[in-house]
């Protein structure tokens, strides 16, 4: 047992203290520890009780939680896993060196994965399951930036080629290359989960975790031991996205989740905490959260020191040396350690006058030592009821000596010069000559070497190689869209709103026989705002602790009800965490074989412009689903004011390539494009999700128009003809704006005799998409006949301006402008929100009606086709004032 430093100065009675620990020493002998620590926290009880509470402290001493007694025996080769470890390290730094020398500022890491090295190796010797029997193995999470090491694992296990790795950060090079970081998106058949956003990785991880439990729960996967690594640096877990969703783990009892964060101590440009101690701080933290925490500070070679310490004092000095001092040491050598890390008390200095400075410089870190490793994996995977985190101490840089290793420049070292390479060579026993040297040769061992032979023979024991992305090509049967058929109907004359539309077509799906287990409704505590409380009771919410409290509203028909085989998740009030369960779900493909099909609903207003890169790497990650922004519409949300109504998500998410953004105005048109989007999803297998953004505004729904199909999922079609002749203008409308376009052109015929015809486009950028492939065909095809886009195609014949009003900045509209030379009058709600009801805003904004009609009669006028002093009038007798300030900048 590590003796403990005695404290004489404030201690009033010390012969009663080592009375106290005498005794506590005796239990810890003969009952064991965990008896031990039962008496303690009885005793802690006790304390409190009496007022006698110590001061809470959630540290333990600066050493590991493993003592040496209970490791267990290593059961690999370790000659011959650190001579592939060796290998792994060379070519990942030989990768990254070759592409800067022939490619100078193409970038890429050696530091990162020089630390990272041991802990991950030791997994893939060791841990990381890629099967069991027909279900995929473990879920690995890589520190994004340290991709070249297992590109160089992959070269040794002959999953990539010379040529690959050659072509390092060259995708776009004839021979396939291999892109920077995890992307699924670019590698499709390798990696598996895009983690070099820091943070995402952590937070995905631990929904990822949630959501295995979910479908175990549901009966949907077996129950199984598999486990969710995920190794995080500690620079990363200052984002705030690494530790939002730690209560989560531990309320969920997530034993399937172990995070591994690789402390370095280093950042990008200096010490994550140099004046303070990160792996203290991490513990304290996710202690505090009620997460298992296993620390691995030291290798074995410090165990007969602290074995040897018989005050204390050495713990002590380890307790008090901060970061910065640990990261000096590694970069000043042994002489230096013994000066001013033992050098501080004479009896330390003691301690280690057995070992030479080059001795005490090799004196290894806990995440260097596969010993160390080894027992903390192996605790955290027998460990049950919590989440486990192993908090590993290693050295950024490890084994770049001079050329960074824990230098501050590190993270950025991507050019070695010769003896520094050949400094690497000679301390990890690379067989390469000076020749292989100088040209950055890569170095795979015979395939009968015994080294070959245990990395395959490992891999196979533990069910294949990883990491490997394999997409199951599941069956399921969509729905036709008469399945629909109710929402095809229209309202009868009923006032709704097309989020209630869109609640009446999930529940239908929730209800189909085949597809409806699939459906994962998420919402993050908004489903009384959007209507969908009654799927509460129906479908029931995830609770993986089933419901062991009697329900407030229990006499009610729909009452909260929580259940262990609840389908919906609620995820309370976060929408990183519900867009994390989205990811797990709308890539369950992928990673457990089953199509599962997320509708994620919430807040539009909170959605791109709070986790846009959560959305965007689950764009990365090739997700399927739903995205539903509700309560959409700067002016269609009454009320809310500046921060939450919504006027640029129908924009932001344009951005995200495989994202299809549609803004329906009618319940049919959600239908459609529900419909066609499971088909296109889950039965033609398209890399593709949507977002649909949905209104609170009721209106009677009308029926489906003949022939309307095509238009909706294109992005425009003919709503409603000019009833007084041929048009002269044409309305676009968009969501709960359509309505204001059909007043308008009913305004425009009474009161002014001019015949619009009224278009509903459900997406902009779906045909600016399209018009751009056209564009594109064109430019690259000049000598053949042009291609006309559908958005031309679709209004052939009708003539005249174009005024587009939506809920949404101007700029929506103004995708399809090019295609509409001199046609197009965007109006929009640019600017701040307010605090006010549609009507009002929608005046303020310029979108209702009358401005609608009026920007129309202005158009015309200047073209010549209308009296200017009559569309100057119309405006004083449309409530319009001219002089009015520019809403779109107050
Ligand atoms: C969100 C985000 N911000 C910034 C970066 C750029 N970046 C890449 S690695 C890195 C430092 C990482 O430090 P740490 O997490 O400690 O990992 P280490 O390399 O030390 O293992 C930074 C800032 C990023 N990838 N993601
Ligand atoms: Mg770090």
């Amino acid at each position: 047992m590590l003796k403990l430093r005695e404290v004489s100065a404030e201690d009033k009675n010390p012969q009663e203290t080592a009375e106290w620990l005498a005794a506590l020493d005796d239990v810890v002998e003969d009952a064991g520890p965990e008896r031990a620590s039962f008496l303690l926290s009885r005793v802690m009880d006790r304390a409190a009780l009496a007022g006698a509470a110590p001061e809470y402290r959630v540290n333990t001493p600066y050493v590991n939680t493993i003592p040496p007694d209970e490791q267990p025996a290593y059961p690999g080769n370790r000659e011959i896993e650190r001579r592939l470890k060796s290998l792994i390290r060379w070519n990942a730094l030989a990768m990254v060196v070759r592409a800067n020398k022939y490619d100078p500022g193409i970038g890429g890491h050696i530091s990162s994965y020089a630390s990272l090295a041991t802990l991950v190796e030791v997994g893939f010797n060791h841990f990381f399951h890629s099967a069991y029997g027909d279900q995929p193995g473990d879920l690995v999470y890589l520190q994004g930036h340290s991709a070249p090491g297992y590109y160089a694992r992959a070269y040794l296990e002959g999953r990539l080629t010379e040529k690959n790795l050659e072509n390092f950060r060259h995708e776009l090079r004839e021979q396939p290359g291999l892109s920077s970081y995890p992307h699924p998106w670019l590698m499709p058949e390798f990696w598996q989960f895009p983690t070099v956003s820091m943070g995402l990785g952590p937070i995905n991880a631990i929904y990822q975790a949630r959501f295995m439990k979910y479908l175990e729960n549901r009966g949907m996967l077996p129950e199984s031991p598999r486990k969710v690594w995920a190794f995080l640096g500690d620079g990363e877990m200052d984002e705030p996205e690494s530790v939002a969703a730690l209560r989560l783990a531990a309320y969920e009892k997530l034993d399937n989740l172990i995070f591994i964060v690789n402390c370095n101590l280093q950042r990008l440009d200096g010490p994550v905490r140099g004046n303070g101690k990160i792996i203290q701080e991490l513990e304290a933290l996710f202690a505090g959260c009620n997460w298992n925490v296993i620390k691995v500070i030291w290798g074995c070679d410090w165990d007969p020191l602290l074995a040897a310490d018989k005050t204390g004092l050495l713990v002590q000095r380890m307790n008090e040396c901060l970061d910065g001092d640990y990261q000096t040491f590694v970069a000043r050598g042994g002489a230096y350690i013994r000066k001013e890390f033992f050098g501080k008390y004479p009896e330390l200095l003691d301690l280690v006058a057995h070992l030479t400075d080059e001795q005490l410089a090799k004196l290894r870190r806990g995440g260097h030592d596969p010993e160390k490793v080894y027992a903390a994996y192996q605790r955290a995977v027998e460990h049950k009821g919590q989440p486990t985190i192993i908090i590993a101490k290693t050295i950024k840089g490890y084994g770049l000596g001079e050329a960074g290793e824990g230098r501050n420049i590190t993270h950025q070292q991507k050019k070695l010069n010769e003896q520094e390479m050949e400094y690497f060579c000679q301390r990890f026993n690379i067989p390469l000559s000076p020749d292989q040297i100088h040209t950055v040769s890569f170095y795979r061992p015979p395939e009968n070497s015994p080294e070959m032979q245990y990395l395959h023979e490992r891999r196979r024991a533990l069910g294949g190689y990883l990491p490997a992305r394999e997409p199951a090509r599941v069956l399921v049967e969509v729905p036709p869209l008469e399945y629909l058929g109710e929402t095809l109907a229209g309202s009868q004359g009923r006032e709704v709103s097309t989020t209630m539309a869109f609640v009446r077509t999930m529940t239908l799906l929730l209800r189909h026989p085949q597809m409806g287990k699939y459906v994962v409704p998420i919402i993050p505590d908004e489903a009384r705002t959007f209507g969908i409380e009654s799927l509460f009771r129906q479908i029931g919410i995830y609770s993986s602790q089933g419901q062991l409290y009697h329900p407030v509203d229990q006499e009610m028909f729909l009452y909260y009800k929580e259940a262990r085989t609840g389908q919906i998740l609620e995820e309370g009030i976060t929408e990183a965490g519900s867009m994390a369960s989205t990811t797990a779900a709308g890539t369950a493909y992928a990673n457990h074989r089953l199509p599962m099909i997320p509708f994620f609903i919430y807040y539009s207003m909170f959605g791109y412009q709070r986790i846009g890169d959560l959305m965007w790497a689950f764009a990365d990650s090739r997700g399927k689903g739903f995205l539903l922004g509700a309560t959409a519409g700067r002016t269609t949300l009454a009320g809310e004011g500046l921060q939450h109504q919504d006027g640029q998500s129908q924009l932001l998410m344009t951005v995200i390539p495989i994202c299809a953004v549609y803004d329906p105005a009618y319940a049919y048109e959600i239908a459609v494009i529900v419909q066609d989007g499971l088909r296109r999803m889950y039965r033609e297998y398209e890399d593709r999700f949507y977002y649909i953004t949905v209104y609170n505004e009721n209106y009677a729904q009308p029926k489906m128009p003949e022939g309307v199909r095509e238009g909706i999922l294109k992005g425009l079609y003919r709503y409603q003809a000019a009833e007084n002749g041929k048009a002269v203008v044409q309305l676009f409308g968009s969501g709960p704006i359509l309505n204001e376009a059909l007043k308008a052109q009913r305004i425009l015929a009474e009161r002014y005799q001019v015949a619009a015809d009224v278009w509903s486009v459900t997406s902009y950028s779906e045909l600016r998409r399209d018009a751009l492939e056209t564009e594109r065909w064109n430019r690259l095809h000049p000598a053949e006949p042009e291609w006309r886009p559908y958005i031309a195609r679709a209004l052939d014949g009708a003539e005249g301006p174009i005024i587009a009003a939506t809920d949404y900045v101007k700029a929506v509209a103004d995708q399809v402008a090019p295609w509409l030379p001199g046609r197009l009058v965007a109006l929009g709600t640019d600017g701040f929100g307010r605090s006010e009801n549609r009507e009002h805003l929608r005046r303020f904004f310029e979108v209702s009606a009358e401005a609608i009609a009026a920007a129309a009669l202005a158009k015309l006028a200047r073209t010549g086709k209308f009296d200017p002093q009559r569309a100057a009038q119309a405006l004083a007798d449309l409530g319009l004032n001219p002089e009015s300030p520019d809403p779109s900048r107050r």
